[in-house]
């Protein structure tokens, strides 16, 4: 870190009272549910964290209490005890009584701080109906207690200390928040990821409630974490790049590492705040690498004279990448401030990357030409995929009022009140198009053998047939020409076999979905149907019963012998547990093939009935992630795929 002013009393600005936090505790963190109360630790943590930023500090630890209080411990320097100028009391008293006196608003502070968001933590201490401060400081302990804000004890002096620190323990004042309860894994994720982001700094966590502890320390800071992303990928090479160099008013740091997937992992932070929307530091960071790239692949003859250059996306692919800004004076784009603005970012971050990445493909030329390499796949694959969009488009068999052939559609017309069933196999799909509602119902079977994971390749989606019709039927266009508005049914349900076959057959098409439409499953629209795995029959064979879940079983037997025993039936308790329960059959269904078309209507698809899990953009991801691995390691076949192109995009029906 820089050299900065000594920090003095002086340097804190004194804004206005508490009140109003206590009035409005939602424009200060955000809500008073799950996220607010989550947001006073942040608070309190974060002060640390800038301590070790300003490299006063090496470890945050945070304990949630059983007694509904958390304890934020870290061994910096202190918050000052001796008299604030402009408010007379001690700075301790005025840092947790004053907002915005946290040491870093006043200029001449911090350089960089971390609680950037923060509002201080006098915030904490107004929604806390009590809260105990302890400094360590100049071989001294001082302690203090609160009450919604107010001090009800002075700042006194309890003993002699040869360390350094801040200690606060606060109970949220419940009376204001709702959420009362802290999550352990929000916690520890958020921990995790200060960790990774601050060199050096050891994080920890303590549950009281459970007993469960975690610590957190990577020497190599954001290069760990891009390990860390990449765990479970086979990688281009096992070193990280990584860049660490201060730069005008800013220091950049980033660390990257290329693995055998298809997709972008790419996280950009300023000042340790996480910007899913990018901002100026992304982009400065994606033109450098496409500009270092290119000049590589020419100077090396990778790129022929007459080749045109590598595009960003594919330079991306397989690129996981963590990018961290820290400056002065953060300024964020938009409402929710997840894109940084900064416009002299863009050009710091371009100039150290495209300057560290130079050299080091230099110096390593085998990673450097297998990330060529694999950026000149990803150029053919996506021209071959384009190839064959157009050639769909040329044919028109995306346009026009009729729907293809498979389709058995719904009669409804409103998309609110329809549904379609992509359903595995023609035989299951017989049996749904008998068994449906055709009012709301539509059912488009698809060929379990054409999906097949291990097989197509994403693009190839575009040339195969099943696909088509899928984009056809939802109506919904592809690429340049989705638009989700066309969707013509509100629920689009998968439903395959409940075996592996029929979880690759959902993976693939989830991560289709995920990929080519991703405003279906931001909408809500995908859903997976879940067949049942038992049937216990009845005797007579005219009722049962349908148990859609491995460990639903026993439970359901349990609780049904129990039924019988309180209502006095007599049982056999040297029967078999099925015959306890009064089911004289217990079958297990394979596949959806099994039932006829009633049984599977009123186990599978009847609305008052049957289950559906709603696939969330979470699913979607990690769809994907298996696709990439069962893909990923099967690039024999994708270099294969990418020779034999030419041939499918002129025959797409292969
Ligand atoms: C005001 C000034 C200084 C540090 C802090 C506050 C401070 C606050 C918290 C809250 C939790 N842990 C903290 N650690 C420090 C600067 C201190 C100096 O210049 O000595």
């Amino acid at each position: 870190m820089t050299k900065q002013k000594d920090y003095d009393s002086g340097s804190i600005q004194v804004l206005e009272g508490l009140e109003p936090v206590r009035k409005r505790p939602g424009m200060y963190i955000g809500s008073t549910g799950n996220e607010g109360l989550h947001h006073l630790v942040w608070e309190i943590v974060d002060n640390g964290i800038d301590e070790a930023l300003a490299g006063h500090a090496t470890y945050v630890s945070v304990k949630i209490g059983s007694d509904g209080g958390v304890t934020v411990i870290d061994d910096g320097r202190g918050i000052p005890t001796d008299i604030h100028p402009k408010t007379g009391k001690s700075t301790v008293e005025t840092v947790l009584t004053v907002l915005h006196a946290g040491g870093k608003f006043g200029g001449g502070g911090y350089k960089v701080s971390g609680g950037l968001h923060g509002v201080g933590v006098s915030v904490v201490n107004a929604l806390s109906s009590k809260l105990e401060v302890k400094v360590y400081r100049d071989g001294k302990i001082y302690y203090q207690e609160y009450t919604k804000g107010a001090p009800i004890t002075k700042l006194k002096e309890t003993g002699k200390t040869d360390r350094t620190g801040t200690e606060i323990k606060f109970y949220p004042d419940f009376t204001i928040l709702e959420q009362t309860e802290f999550n352990y894994e929000i916690i520890l994720d958020r921990l995790r990821h200060a960790a990774y982001l601050t060199k050096g700094i050891k994080t920890s966590l303590e549950d009281e409630r459970t007993g469960d502890k975690y610590s957190f320390y990577f020497e190599g800071g954001i290069k760990s974490y891009v390990k860390h992303l990449n765990v479970g990928k086979d990688v281009v090479d096992e070193d990280v790049f990584y860049v660490d160099k201060e730069i005008g008013k800013s220091q950049v740091e980033i660390a990257l590492q290329y693995s055998e997937t298809f997709t972008e992992t790419v996280k950009a932070f300023a000042n340790n705040v996480y910007n899913p929307d990018g901002g100026s530091h992304l982009t400065g960071f994606r033109s450098a690498l496409t500009r270092v790239i290119n000049d590589y692949a020419r100077k090396n003859s990778l790129l022929k004279e007459k080749e045109e250059n590598l595009s960003g996306e594919d330079c991306r692919e397989g690129l996981t990448a963590v990018i961290l800004v820290k400056m002065e004076d953060p300024q964020f784009e938009g409402q929710t401030k997840n894109k940084l603005g900064n416009p002299e970012v863009r050009g710091q971050v371009e100039q150290i990357l495209g300057e560290y990445l130079g050299y080091y493909l230099e110096e390593n030329p085998i990673v450097a030409k297998k990330i060529i390499g694999k950026s000149l796949l990803a150029a053919r694959a996506r021209k071959a995929a384009r190839a064959a969009r157009d050639n769909i488009l040329r044919k028109g068999l995306l346009e026009g009022a009729s729907m293809p052939g498979k389709l058995a559609d719904c009669s409804n017309k409103d998309p609110k009140e329809s549904e379609i069933y992509l359903v595995e196999g023609d035989s299951a799909g017989g049996s749904a198009k008998q068994g449906r509602d055709s009012k709301s119902q539509a059912i488009l079977p698809l060929r379990g053998k054409v999906l097949n994971v291990e097989r197509a390749r994403l693009d190839k989606m575009l040339a195969n047939n099943e696909i088509v019709s899928l984009i056809k039927a939802l109506g919904v266009g592809i690429d340049d020409s989705f638009d989700i508005t066309g969707l013509r049914y509100d629920r689009v349900i998968i439903m395959t076999d409940a075996d592996v076959d029929g979880s690759h057959i959902s993976t693939l098409l989830m991560t289709f979905f995920f990929r080519f439409m991703k405003p279906v499953l931001d909408g809500g629209h995908l859903y997976l149907a879940k067949p049942p795995l038992f049937e216990l029959v009845k005797p007579g064979r005219k009722s049962s019963i349908f148990i859609y879940d491995e460990d639903e079983l026993e439970k359901a037997l349990d609780e049904i012998i129990e039924k019988r025993k309180k209502e006095g039936t007599k049982i056999d308790i040297n029967e078999d547990r099925l015959k306890q329960a009064g089911f004289i059959e217990q079958k297990r269904y394979k596949g959806l093939g099994e039932m006829d078309a009633e049984q599977l209507f009123e186990t599978t698809m009847n609305p008052e009935k049957r289950v559906l899990v709603q696939v969330k953009v979470e699913d979607g991801e990690r769809a994907d992630a298996i696709f990439n691995k069962l893909m990923g390691t099967e690039v024999e076949l994708r270099k294969n795929f990418i020779q034999t192109n030419a041939k499918f995009v002129k025959d797409l029906d292969i």
